[in-house]
């Protein structure tokens, strides 16, 4: 199969290579693309050295799928000319999420409804993929009917120039680029994306609007604060379940323990719990502090984590590309 992976230079895109070498994707060539100012530079793959080609170049080479991570504004211009040409595109950016025409893909739970004519496909947030892969189990056996979300994320998930930001504050430096408003390290900030007018901000409101697309479910309530902490390894959610119907705890890790892409840390007398520093690298969502909302019926709390460059991004938009190949729908 050949592989365009566009935004290659990017810190997802890295990652991107990282997860089709390991998980022995079966690509016949490899095609790394970029804007302007990257073509020519070198990525490796594999052992090799590929060099970085424009986006005209990359259709005229004709892959057969195109995984994308350069930014709504990118991927808003570049996606359509790659689908006209007959390529299927992943596109990890927001752009195309919440388009009605094009699907919102977490494959445990709705690569079934893809089709050969799903010529753009949207990968989702990351700290909702997290989310919705343990929740999924939980609604078809309880049905949820509200969420409170909490979230703990990486500065991973803004990009290089924001992990350069955390790592120059830490070594005293002074003059540096600002990517956040305030400073991260020893800090938190309780804004992720920009604010919109009902006073949430953009990755909020992501979290509430693709969980309903993503699990088919406009009944699913959903509140989130989402925050930025001074990490590198993942995002952590405090998520707080309610279900119309009654749960039994033990139940509920054994159906967490049985999804596929899901492992359940959960000995606190241990001090098992999942976290960021043990997730990072790692392809499944993990899943601990498993217990009863004590202060209603039929309410969980859960902690989930995952490293948000790979299931949040990198390792979903492949797993994509791995349902289409399976399935020969590209
Ligand atoms: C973040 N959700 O962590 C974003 C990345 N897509 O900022």
């Amino acid at each position: 199969m050949k592989v365009a992976v566009v935004g290659a230079t990017g810190l997802v895109g890295g990652e991107i290579l990282k997860v089709l070498a390991e998980r022995n994707f079966p690509v016949s060539e490899l095609i790394p693309v970029a804007s302007e100012r990257s073509i020519g530079k070198k990525v490796s793959f594999k052992g090799k050295e590929y060099e970085v080609v424009g986006f005209d170049t990359a259709i005229a080479m004709k892959p057969d799928v195109a995984i994308f991570s350069a930014g709504g504004g990118t991927s808003l211009a570049i996606a359509p000319k790659f689908a006209e040409a007959g390529i299927t595109v992943v596109d990890n950016s927001s752009a195309w999420r919440m388009d009605p025409t094009k699907k919102l893909v977490v494959p445990e739970i709705n690569a079934s409804t893809l089709t050969p004519e799903d010529k753009i496909i949207a990968n989702p947030n990351c700290s909702t993929i997290q989310m919705v892969v343990v929740m999924n189990p939980l609604h078809k056996k309880y049905k949820i009917k509200r969420v409170v979300v909490s979230t703990y994320q990486s500065v991973t998930g803004t990009g290089k120039a924001a992990v350069d930001q955390l790592f120059n504050e830490r070594a005293g430096k002074t003059e540096y680029d600002k990517v956040y408003p305030h400073k991260i390290d020893l800090n938190v900030l309780p804004h992720i994306d920009v604010f919109l007018d009902n006073g949430y901000t953009k990755e909020e409101m992501k979290m509430v609007n693709e969980t309903k697309k993503i699990m088919m479910d406009d009944s699913i309530q959903v509140t989130a604060t989402t925050v930025r902490i001074p990490t590198i390894g993942g995002h952590s959610e405090s998520v707080n379940i309610e279900f119309e119907n009654d749960f039994d705890l033990d139940e509920v890790r054994s159906l967490l323990a049985q999804e596929e892409g899901v492992i359940v840390q959960d000995d606190p007398k241990n001090f098992l719990y999942p976290m960021p520093i043990t997730a990072h690298g790692k392809d499944e969502v993990f899943v601990g502090r498993i217990r009863r909302d004590e202060t209603q019926p039929n309410t969980l709390n859960l902690w989930i984590v995952a490293d948000n460059l790979r299931k949040g991004a990198a390792t979903n938009a492949v797993q994509i590309a791995e349902y289409l190949a399976k399935h020969q729908l590209i």
